[in-house]
């Protein structure tokens, strides 16, 4: 009886705790979106326009805040403050910088085949310079970026892939027509933004720039420059994962939570094989051994065949890709760490259950493993990307015209 008085007892304080908690939390939203109101540059896009021009009702923007709101690890209470950070995500000024890369994580992030809510609210960001989809160049490419930068000096998010090599004292990467290296461009770029975040592993971690043997001495953004950076890893990363991140940003005014690896902890708090599908099969030791095999027509476990979802943080397995419609390994293979640090070398060889691997003669445990992401690589610049760049810059001559 005293257990059951004492247990209903705690159980009531805690909901009290966790409720004011909330509450409080709330309270704090309301008052930072406010300011960011009264702060932001003017919308570039009218967000629900746009949403019905493409087809999406209100009840699917609805469901979308919702799945968002749980995303981020908030309570439904949270709901419209995630909606009305959505409208404002066209006031946020970004700059969004390309080093050593493959412009994969663009490519996941622009390109879509069909519309929904994430696609369409990235069409609304504020790109003031993006060096794939704008159409200047040369001098004038710099002059945009010299603009962005003073003109929203503090006010701007500073967006990131790639990684920076500095062999060569950072001459294996220049840029513009001054020629300047790409870990200049990034300290005068990083130094004057409200926030620094790094999209895709090689900003974060230096990727597969700087897989052994690292001939460019290439390493991620924060390594390189002494800076706190957010990153958002994944090679590419997930959409989710971003828009998430920008939405807490333009809820709480400042970036989520961070693990010792600057990944949000709602986005990669968890392992993939917490999540998994095929779980149960781990759990039943029931494996694929061989592509193809009658373990592999039935779903099963993927451990054997190199599956890495044991050591890697992340949220994919939860998330998926592409509106939630797949995800590595639900398509057959198996995860081979692209969220991780150094995965290129920890996880190698691929395909191999990490045991089976040995670097330096010695066994992989957990501990020695390291981090990195997928090889889903695309070419060309996003249709969509470009509709909204040319969107954006009608609407700035139309305003030029003013
Ligand atoms: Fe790296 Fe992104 Fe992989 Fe590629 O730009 S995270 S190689 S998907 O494109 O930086
Ligand atoms: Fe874990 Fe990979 Fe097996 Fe899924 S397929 S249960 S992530 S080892
Ligand atoms: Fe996700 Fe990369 Fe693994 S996309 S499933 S962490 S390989």
């Amino acid at each position: 009886m005293m257990l059951k008085g004492g247990t209903m007892k705690g159980s009531d304080e805690y909901s009290k705790v966790v409720s004011n908690h909330y509450k409080q939390l709330m309270e704090y939203c309301k008052v930072t979106q406010e300011r960011l109101d009264r702060e932001l540059p003017p919308p570039k896009e009218d967000l629900h326009e746009l949403l019905a021009e493409r087809g999406v009702s209100r009840r699917d923007f609805i469901k979308w805040t919702s799945i968002m709101t749980s995303a981020l690890m908030l309570p439904p209470m949270f709901r419209p403050a995630v909606a009305k950070a959505a409208e404002n995500f066209s006031r946020l000024p970004i700059v969004w910088l390309h080093f050593a890369e493959c412009t994969g994580c663009s490519e996941a992030l622009l390109r879509s085949s069909y519309p929904n809510v994430a696609d369409i609210l990235l069409e609304t960001i504020s790109l003031e310079y993006h060096e794939t989809i704008m159409a200047a160049a040369g001098y004038q490419a710099e002059q945009n970026l010299e603009k962005a930068i003073t003109d929203f000096k503090k006010k701007f998010v500073c967006v990131i892939e790639g990684a920076l090599p500095r062999g060569l004292n950072g001459k294996y990467l220049t840029l513009g027509p001054k020629g300047k290296t790409g870990i200049q461009v990034a300290k005068e770029v990083t130094h004057k933004a409200a926030a620094t975040i790094c999209i895709g592993s090689c900003s974060a971690f230096g990727n597969i720039q700087a897989a052994r043997p690292n001939p460019t001495d290439s390493a991620g953004i924060s390594k390189v420059l002494g800076i706190s950076t957010v990153n958002i890893a994944g090679c590419p990363p997930n959409v989710v994962n971003f828009t998430g991140t920008l939405l807490h940003y333009l809820m709480f005014g400042g970036m989520p939570p961070l693990d010792s690896l600057g990944r949000p902890i709602w986005a990669y708090g968890k392992r993939i094989h917490d999540f998994c599908e095929r779980r149960p099969h781990y759990d039943a030791a029931e494996f694929v051994e061989e592509w193809g095999d009658d373990g592999a027509k039935k779903g099963w476990c993927l451990y054997n065949v190199g599956c890495k979802g044991p050591y890697t943080f992340a949220n994919c397995s939860k998330v998926r890709f592409n509106d939630g419609v797949s995800w590595p390994v639900m398509a057959g293979h198996g995860c081979i760490g692209c969220t991780e640090p150094g995965f290129w070398d920890t996880m190698a060889p691929l395909e191999k259950p990490i045991h089976e691997a040995s670097i330096g003669g010695g066994e992989r445990t957990v501990d020695n493993i390291g981090l990195a992401l997928t090889g889903i690589t695309a070419a060309g610049v996003a249709a969509h990307a470009v509709a909204s760049a040319i969107r954006h810059k009608g609407k700035d001559e139309e305003a030029n015209h003013d």
